[in-house]
């Protein structure tokens, strides 16, 4: 049985878990929380993956694989399941998927610096420079890519619609839909995928 170190609450573990399900092999897979900060590493995770990062996926065989998109690469090729898209518009779709990784890339250092810093060493200008991140690529996706996320299902659009929710979990003070209608819309209806139902991010 392969095994993935997780969390509740992590939108890359989630990515992993939403593309378990819309495979159909949830349960070839056992879940094993892991709980780590940058300056907290969870002992167990770091035997496996040195940079004591979830997701990290132990296979039948074995062997450890991280990072996240290597994971669902991963599982989309043992499956045969159709993810990623083959010819051109893979690299469309990875673009856009390392957008959203991107984005919650930035989204959860937030998180990081808020939590784990003492307070007086936080530096709101570097927290302000990452949400900018967020913001630009909320625009970008909000008027470039929904060809893309309209298109047939794939990881990209699974990375967009967990971002967009790891954002109401930990920074709905930023009001993500305004003045994004359509990307707004798109959410609405892609939360309610049965994936996305069964993984909503929790502390
Ligand atoms: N690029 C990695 C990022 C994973 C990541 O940052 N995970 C967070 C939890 S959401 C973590 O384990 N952080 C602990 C740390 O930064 O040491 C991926 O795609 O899997």
């Amino acid at each position: 049985m392969m095994k993935l170190y997780s969390a509740a609450a992590s939108p890359f573990a989630r990515k992993v878990r939403v593309c378990l399900i819309e495979l159909g092999i949830e349960d070839q897979v056992e879940m094993l929380d892991a709980a780590s900060t940058p300056v907290a590493p969870d002992d167990m995770l770091i035997t496996q993956n040195p940079l004591g990062k979830i997701p990290c996926l132990v296979n039948e065989g074995g062997e450890a694989l991280y990072d996240s998109r290597v994971i669902t690469r991963y599982l989309n090729d043992l499956k045969d399941g159709g993810l990623y898209p083959s010819g051109p518009k893979l690299w469309e779709a990875l673009t856009l998927e390392a957008t959203a990784d991107g984005m919650m890339e930035a989204a959860v250092l937030m998180v990081y610096e808020k939590r784990v810093r003492p307070e007086e060493m936080v530096y709101n200008v570097w927290v302000e420079a990452q949400w900018d991140k967020v913001a630009r690529a909320l625009n970008a996706l909000e008027t470039g890519w929904e060809g893309h996320l309209d298109g047939p299902l794939d990881m990209a659009q699974i990375a967009v619609g967990v971002v967009l929710e790891y954002l109401d979990f930990r920074h709905s003070d930023r009001d993500w839909r305004k003045g994004r209608d359509a990307l707004a819309k798109w959410q609405a209806e892609f939360a309610k995928r049965d994936a996305m139902q069964k993984t909503q991010p929790h502390v």
